[in-house]
């Protein structure tokens, strides 16, 4: 049985090269909703929507656990996802809450993110239920998504972006800034080299992946053969080509994509 792992584009496939990384002996089905990016401007009730047609999509492939791979549709469809499906589910959410508070030593936490997440105030609940005295400062980066979609993550004009979008957060005294959003990994040299290197980059895919493994463990269903690579199976509603080329940079693999 695979680990079913869905996102609105590429953003997921950062939890996909960690879960990969964790745990090399699971077969990943995954789904990238690429015609329908970004997700960030819809409304919640799209964006639900659209994750409970992906989540009946791949639960024909009888999955062992559904992941998240999307902020977006965690912050609005985690619960709704958990009531339906008969096999754990995990959001990315709560992993990089997690971190962060642990990792804070000022108690000032940065969180960006798309609109429709920033907006959802999921961070800064989920945040203040573990601590409610930790400072939450918030950012929504809106261009990120489709920079990372075309697979420009590295030039200039990039770089000009991310300065632009951060620079209301730039002089916070912040220590550690979660990467509220999957796709922004990708990002992770500009926005480091915006914020600097004092502010903590905190993805949440880590500790995603350790989640998944410790719910696996616990329910008997790790997969400990080392006999042969899994066959791991991609799809996207959009354009193949563009995906294929963007997993093959990120995971350092050719995937087949349909
Ligand atoms: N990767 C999605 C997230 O983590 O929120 C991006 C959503 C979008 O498409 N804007």
């Amino acid at each position: 049985q695979a680990i079913a792992i869905f996102d609105s584009g590429v953003g997921g496939l950062t939890v996909v090269k960690e879960v990969k990384r964790q745990l090399p002996n699971e077969k990943i089905i995954y789904f990238g909703d690429t015609a329908r990016t970004p997700y960030g401007p819809r409304t919640s009730e799209e964006v639900r929507s659209f994750a409970l047609q992906i989540v009946s999509y791949l639960i024909k492939f009888n999955p062992k656990m559904m992941i998240i791979a999307c902020n977006t549709a965690t912050a609005v469809a985690l619960d709704d996802i958990k009531a339906i499906l008969p096999i754990p589910v995990v959001g990315v959410i709560h992993p990089g809450v997690r971190t962060s508070i642990k990792y804070t030593k000022t108690g000032s936490i940065g969180v960006i993110g798309t609109s429709g997440t920033i907006r959802s105030k999921a961070y800064q609940d989920a945040i203040h239920m573990i601590s409610s005295n930790i400072q939450v400062i918030s950012q929504a980066c809106p261009e990120f998504v489709p920079l990372v979609e075309k697979g420009r993550f590295q030039n200039e004009e990039s770089l000009d972006i991310v300065r632009r979008s951060l620079e209301p957060i730039m002089h916070e005294k912040l220590d550690c800034l979660i990467l509220g959003c999957t796709h922004y990994p990708f990002l992770t040299h500009l926005i480091s080299e915006v914020m600097g290197s004092e502010v903590k980059l905190i993805n949440s895919a880590e500790e995603t992946a350790r989640e998944v493994s410790a719910i696996l463990f616990d329910r008997g269903q790790l997969n400990a053969s080392m006999n042969s690579t899994p066959l791991h199976g991609f799809f996207c509603s959009g354009d193949k080509v563009i995906f294929q080329k963007i997993a093959y940079q990120w995971l350092d693999e050719t995937v087949d994509v349909k």
